[in-house]
């Protein structure tokens, strides 16, 4: 096992892999830019090293600067977090290169997945099911007509090299083919410097549900259930929760036995999730992502697994440490992204923290860096605190996070917070009724 890992991350995931590590009794070193010299992950740390300025560019995806504190402080491995450089297929390279473990798939399955329109091909030739569409890209306005007609309207029109959304285009009939079609390439060659496209059904009211998956070195692949990750405002996730309030059982474990087949038959390790779209019982897969993602303490909440530990005894070639038939979805569990905005505007809002209090009690758990006095600095993404509650079944998960958030306080910045305890007021949350559409058109409601 390692005796000393590097964190190349910052805030809550930071501490959430400190943790990790210290539970296995493993060291840990931090990297920080000039603007989090104060900042908790720093702090808790065994070691701490500067790697650059406040731009993130310059530190955190600073990759030769990130290398040389794994070399002087004497890292075994480098977890990677989320963001930043965990999907980096070029980086695992280079730590494997410099005989230091990267904590994450190998490099290959990163770049098979990274590219949208290769990971949906080799999916597909693996029996997982995927949206009708074109075979890879298409190449002008009358390939694209034919494909149209032949899955139907309406279609969606993406970029290949995409993800975000960006270069995203619907078209209802075939009038409106060639417009939207232009209009991806342009905003495609804008935004990635490769104008190729692909076409799929358009599903209209779909469901984000995704498939937490992990592989081992020896043939082991597991799945642990799925997220609902519905509730979104452009491409950014605000709430999560799981199971999915709307997944019939037989639903459930059909799709997870289908993507632990696709995950073994790849020979993928560590962790991964597929995303799907969910429509009138049927699954898409849309993407797979190659390492931890932010809301997987809805899944740790509700197979009470450790997914970072899990993560860190695959990259020292150990075993997974439990079987399929030891994972058992227990309760319901919801995260809510606390991030450091303005609830209405969504305007960043870094500064001082002047105070801040942390709900507790039944079913509560806080990943966090903040305290009273910090300042939040204005170079990253807003995610400030992550709330995550678990109850015994859906009902008592609402209850307990509409008392922790009654709770919680967060003073001299602006929070989503206001947000998230409105959205526990809505009916169809409560019914658990939603797209990935319904908080943009309740946002879009408001006078
Ligand atoms: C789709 C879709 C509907 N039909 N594909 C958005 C980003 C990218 N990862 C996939 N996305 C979508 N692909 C088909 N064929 C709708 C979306 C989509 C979406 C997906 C997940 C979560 C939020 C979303 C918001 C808008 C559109």
């Amino acid at each position: 096992m390692f005796q000393k890992i590097l964190i190349a991350n910052r805030g809550e995931i930071a501490l959430r892999i400190h943790r990790a590590c210290h539970d296995m009794g493993i060291s840990t070193v931090a990297v920080h830019s000039t603007a989090d010299a104060d900042a908790m992950h720093v702090r808790l740390a065994d070691e701490s090293v500067c790697i650059g300025p406040p731009s993130s560019r310059d530190s955190y995806l600073n990759m030769p600067a990130i290398l040389s504190a794994a070399e002087i402080t004497g890292a075994d491995a480098i977890h990677p977090g989320v963001g930043f450089l965990s999907e980096n297929a070029r980086f695992a390279e280079v730590v494997a290169e410099h005989g230091i473990t990267f904590i994450g798939p190998s490099p290959e399955h990163m770049r098979i997945m990274g590219d949208k329109v290769t990971a949906k091909q080799t999916v597909a030739g693996l029996n997982l099911p995927v949206v009708r569409g074109s075979d890879g890209a298409v190449s002008g306005e009358d390939e694209a007509l034919a494909v149209a007609k032949e899955i139907g309207y309406p279609v969606l029109i993406k970029a290949s090299s995409g993800g975000g959304g960006k270069g995203m285009k619907v078209a209802h009939s075939a009038d409106q083919l060639g417009e939207a079609l232009q209009l991806a390439q342009s905003e495609a060659r804008a935004n990635f410097g490769d104008d190729s496209v692909y076409i799929e059904r358009y599903l209209e009211k779909p469901r984000h549900i995704e498939i937490q998956l992990f592989g081992d070195n020896f043939g082991n692949a597991v799945h642990l259930g799925e997220r609902d990750c519905s509730i979104q405002r452009r491409h950014q996730k605000l709430l999560e929760e799981g199971p999915s309030p709307v997944l019939p059982q037989d639903h459930r474990a059909a799709i997870g036995k289908l993507a632990a087949e696709t995950v073994r038959a790849l020979g993928y390790r560590g962790a991964g999730t597929m995303e799907f779209l969910y429509e009138n019982g049927e699954f898409f897969f849309m993407e797979m992502n190659t390492r931890l993602q932010v809301e997987h303490s809805v899944t740790e909440e509700i197979t009470g697994i450790d997914l970072v530990r899990e993560q860190i005894r695959v990259a020292a070639g150990e075993k997974l440490s439990f079987t399929q038939d030891d994972v058992r979805i227990s309760g319901h569990a919801i995260e809510c992204r606390i991030n450091a905005e303005n609830s209405v505007t969504f305007m960043p809002s870094p500064g001082i923290v002047k105070s801040f209090h942390a709900p507790g009690g039944p079913g509560v758990r806080i990943d966090s860096g903040l305290y009273g006095g910090y300042r939040i600095p204005s170079n990253y993404d807003s995610l400030i605190a992550k709330l995550i509650v678990h109850g015994a079944d859906r009902t008592e998960c609402i209850a307990r996070l509409r008392r922790a958030l009654e709770e919680f306080v967060v003073d001299g910045v602006d929070t989503t917070l206001p947000l998230h305890r409105r959205i526990l007021d809505e009916p169809a949350f409560i019914t658990g009724e939603y797209d990935i559409h319904w908080l943009e058109q309740l946002l879009a409601s408001d006078p």
